[in-house]
């Protein structure tokens, strides 16, 4: 059965923009799984330490019959790909992609946390995941345009019309 899932992407190194071009096209042939819709992209403020470069993110829709955890191992495998190297806890890197919904199921295991802990006071995950999910409501009850009610758009500029559509 196919779940749909939403994947937050963020880059701030080795050319963000084109790190996110290539992680969309690598996502729309993702096994077991067909890409349903993207964001737009988004140049944002760092969050967590100062000096690192501006991030460019963006989060996309897909559907899967993968399970979260083949879904969380087919996503690090991406990243791995792009040259990201896990040292830094919150440090720069050039691809980073997050799940941070599957279906309606909440899970919290040691390697999955969803809804993904931190989506819910990030705007710049909030502003681009409401470009093509304004109507979800999440596991939790709360509607995602409430949700978007109480956040700021502060450091979070849109870049392109890179919005892509496909269903
Ligand atoms: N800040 C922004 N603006 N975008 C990100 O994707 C991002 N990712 C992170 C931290 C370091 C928290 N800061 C970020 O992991």
């Amino acid at each position: 059965m196919f779940v749909t899932s939403y994947i937050a992407l963020g880059s701030n190194l080795d050319e963000p923009e084109r790190q996110l071009h290539r992680a969309n096209t690598t996502l729309k042939s993702l096994p077991g799984s067909h890409f349903l819709k993207a964001s737009h992209f988004y140049r944002t403020d760092p969050v967590g330490p100062v000096g690192q470069p501006d991030y460019v993110n963006a989060v996309v829709a897909i559907e899967t019959v993968l399970s979260p955890i083949a879904l969380l191992d087919a996503l690090q495998a991406i990243e791995n790909d792009h040259g990201r190297v896990r040292s830094l806890r919150w440090g720069a890197r050039a691809l980073d992609l997050d799940i941070l919904l599957y279906g309606n199921e909440i899970i919290e295991t040691e390697r999955l946390t969803i809804p993904h802990k931190e989506m819910l006071w990030r705007n710049f995950v909030l502003i681009p995941l409401a470009d093509i999910a304004l109507d979800i409501t999440l596991p939790t009850g709360q509607s995602l345009k409430n949700i978007i009610q109480d956040i700021n758009g502060n450091g979070v500029e849109r870049l392109s019309d890179c919005l892509i559509m496909e269903k």
